[in-house]
């Protein structure tokens, strides 16, 4: 079953949104294989984001990623990595549509709530690098029989 890599970023946890967001892919009908509320360390968030390390706006965005816990969590279920893409809505929060999480919470580019990967590719990486010591939980739920 497909996984993605999904993290509420330092906005989000300091403004009480975990909690809804946490809902949200519940309620859709995702499952939580593993989570945790973590310090990103200056490495990581370089190496996390290493696709935009020659963007204008790089240094601005470790330091945001950097600035206080964030909650990283991976989760899964069918098409999860493009779904979950959708229920963040667009990158930039002027241009999400409401009804989704940045389009409900968010107002800039620089403070949008949540990251979620954006292929399949993204997701294993990511994976890989918030959660290298593996121990993601393999579990059924009973209600999966009224989700598919
Ligand atoms: P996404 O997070 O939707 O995958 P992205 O990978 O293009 O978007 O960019 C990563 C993050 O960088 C994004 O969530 C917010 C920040 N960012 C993107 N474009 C920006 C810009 N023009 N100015 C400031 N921050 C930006
Ligand atoms: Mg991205």
């Amino acid at each position: 079953m497909e996984q993605t890599f999904i993290m509420v970023k330092p906005d989000g946890v300091q403004r009480n949104l975990v909690g809804d967001i946490v809902s949200r892919f519940e309620n859709k009908g995702y499952k939580l294989v593993s989570a945790k509320l973590m310090q990103v360390p200056t490495e990581l968030a370089e190496e996390h984001y290493g696709e935009h390390k020659d963007k204008p706006f790089f240094g601005e965005l470790v330091n945001f990623i950097t600035s206080g816990p964030v909650f990283a969590m991976v989760w899964e279920g069918e098409n999860v990595i493009a779904t979950a893409r959708k229920m963040m809505g667009a990158t930039n929060p002027a241009e999400s549509d409401i009804g989704t999480i940045r389009g409900d919470y968010g107002i800039t580019v620089g403070k949008n709530v949540i990251h979620g990967s954006d292929s399949p590719e993204s997701a294993e990486r990511e994976i890989g690098l918030f959660f290298p010591e593996g121990g993601l939980i393999n579990y059924t739920k009973n209600i999966d029989q009224w989700v598919y």
